[in-house]
């Protein structure tokens, strides 16, 4: 495998709104997070993905773009834009803005063009379709509930294509003037100096152009729209022509937000020759999701099931490229309540978590927060503001779900847990913002936040500072990106085990990743333990007892 400049890297996700705001407008802005460069960096990161900061109607909070060449004023401006970037730089950390290409927004000029002459150019940059008698043209659910066909104001049976919500219409990308203009786009902002792209939702830019209808998955009689990407085919060819024409010339980092791929097709996706420099590790994350809906989503996340995905990922990519790992991200609940029973959340937890994903082959990837152990929050109804969980609660009360289900359902795995204000001090609003958060602040800010963890040494937040110092010394560097992964204890209960291993050198993970205690037998004599989340560790012979939640890395 080639070497490239980011494969030793640790990354960090920023959500805008919600992580610090600057002119007290109680939204989180540009201004904000040039102030938390300087913690950006202590933490050790260098690649800064922050999601879209385009100008925006905010429907899908900045998913639904209007202007690719303008800042929103609720972050700031495109000198802020600039500064930004210069002071990342000056940091060593180049910045990865989201690429939203799949749709746009229904503000953007071209769909306000297209709508008014629909048969016109622009008509072309969008999927315009004839309906069945005023009815959509199929039964595709779009992922945010709902048919992907809206009717086009003032006809009786014209409709376009959304995959997302009503106000993201999506674009035609077998039309080459839609690609080309997406593609001097990145450009231009590549030569701003951006380090990349974090590219979003890019498996739904094929469509499959029989436009058949799917089997019907759920009590509204549609199917969703996530099965019709196998049917598919041909993406690569556009993902290599973004590739050619827009991150290599760069020597740009493009990490795609793929998913459904199958074994065969990951391999296309990241390596020397993939479409992108990476993608993101889903399938762990999502491995209590059972159905479409959130309210047939496991709570918490199967240890086993877990595992398994965590394993079947790692043996699919072998030593032929890296995919991102995560435990959270701004679409998911809080990773330290998803993968942790509420009653054991706490520090030995909440960091032997944070040892399995770094530890792993993979570019590790975090998302604000995470180093502090943040959680999900109570919610009532009113409180959402996030248009999927808006959505899902009215699919499940739909299904013959009572209020009190869709609201459980929806509190535990809503996207807002994760778009709750960052928690900087104990002070009014956790320090986000002087004025009034947009959304709501978790209760726990006081006991949890990132000033009180500065002052700890013990603190969730200086083991992550150690753990990614660790990832990136000298010492370890080296076999930690590029040593192969080999699953431990695979039939071992509640043991999340595995070796890394590099011309000779070897390191060996294991946590009992359980409230109970465990004995576990060596297979080896390990003299050096490298890194630990408790003081002490107990050998009697071979036999490791091991603590709840304990997590030991041995050298041999
Ligand atoms: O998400 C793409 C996507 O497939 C989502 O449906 C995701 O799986 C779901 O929200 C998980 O609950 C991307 C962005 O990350 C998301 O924030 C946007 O809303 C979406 O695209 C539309 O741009
Ligand atoms: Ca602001």
């Amino acid at each position: 495998m080639k070497k490239q400049w980011w494969h030793e890297k640790a990354a960090y996700q920023i959500y805008p709104k919600s992580f610090m705001d600057s002119n007290g407008d109680g939204i989180g802005d540009i201004g904000g997070i040039i102030q938390k460069l300087d913690y950006i960096q202590k933490l050790g990161i260098d690649i800064l993905w922050i999601s879209p900061m385009y100008q925006s109607p905010m429907v899908d909070n900045g998913y639904d773009i209007s202007d690719y060449y303008a800042i929103d004023p609720i972050f700031g401006t495109m000198e802020d834009m600039d500064e930004l970037i210069a002071e990342a730089k000056k940091r060593n950390i180049c910045i990865l803005m989201d690429l939203v290409v799949n749709h746009c927004s229904s503000e953007h000029p071209w769909f306000q063009e297209a709508m008014k002459h629909p048969d016109g150019r622009y008509g072309e940059y969008f999927y315009m379709k004839d309906g069945k008698d005023g009815n959509p043209p199929n039964n595709w659910r779009s992922y945010f509930g709902g048919s992907v066909w809206e009717k086009l104001p003032g006809y009786e049976n014209k409709f376009y294509y959304h995959s997302f919500a009503k106000e993201q219409p999506d674009l035609n990308w077998e039309n080459p003037e839609v690609r080309e203009k997406i593609y001097q786009m990145i450009c231009w902002w590549m030569e701003k100096g951006l380090g990349g792209f974090r590219i979003d939702a890019i498996m739904n830019i094929k469509k499959d152009l029989t436009w058949r209808d799917l089997p019907v998955d759920g009590a509204d009689g549609m199917g969703a729209v996530h099965k019709t990407i196998e049917r598919a085919e041909g993406i690569g060819e556009y993902l290599l022509e973004m590739k050619h024409r827009c991150f290599e010339p760069y020597d740009g980092f493009a990490i795609g937000e793929a998913m459904y791929l199958t074994e065969e097709e990951v391999k296309k996706y990241i390596g020397d020759d993939g479409y992108f420099s990476s993608i993101f590790a889903f399938e762990p994350c999502h491995a209590h999701r059972k159905g479409e809906m959130y309210g047939e989503y496991q709570w918490p996340m199967p240890f086993e099931e877990w595992r398994k995905e965590t394993f079947g990922n790692q043996k699919i990519l072998g030593e032929n490229g890296f995919e991102a790992n995560i435990v959270e991200n701004h679409d998911q609940p809080r990773g330290a309540s998803l993968f942790i029973p509420e009653e054991d959340y706490g520090f030995y937890s909440v960091t032997a978590l944070a040892v399995l994903m770094i530890c792993q082959r993979g570019l590790p990837f975090l998302y604000q927060g995470q180093e502090i152990g943040m959680v999900n929050r109570q919610w009532r109804l009113a409180d959402f503001d996030d248009i999927e969980t808006v959505n899902q609660y009215h699919f499940m009360i739909d299904s013959g779900c009572s209020k009190e289900d869709a609201l459980a359902a929806c509190s535990h795995h809503s996207r807002d847990n994760a778009r709750t204000p960052m928690q900087w001090n104990d002070k009014k609003n956790a320090g986000f913002t002087n004025g009034t958060p947009w959304l709501l602040v978790n209760e726990n800010y006081k006991e949890l936040n990132v000033e009180k963890q500065e002052r700890e040494y013990g603190s969730i937040l200086n083991f992550y500072r150690r753990l990614i110092a660790f990832r990136k010394s000298e010492e370890y560097r080296e076999i930690l990106t590029y040593g192969t992964f080999q699953p431990l204890y695979e039939d071992t209960k509640s043991i999340f085990a595995y070796k890394r291993e590099l011309e000779g050198q070897r390191l060996i993970v294991i946590c009992n990743y359980s409230s109970q205690p465990a004995e576990i037998e060596l297979m080896e004599d390990y003299e050096n333990v490298v890194f630990v989340n408790y003081e002490q560790t107990t050998m009697i012979g071979r036999k490791l007892q091991m603590k709840p939640y304990e997590v030991i890395i041995y050298e041999k």
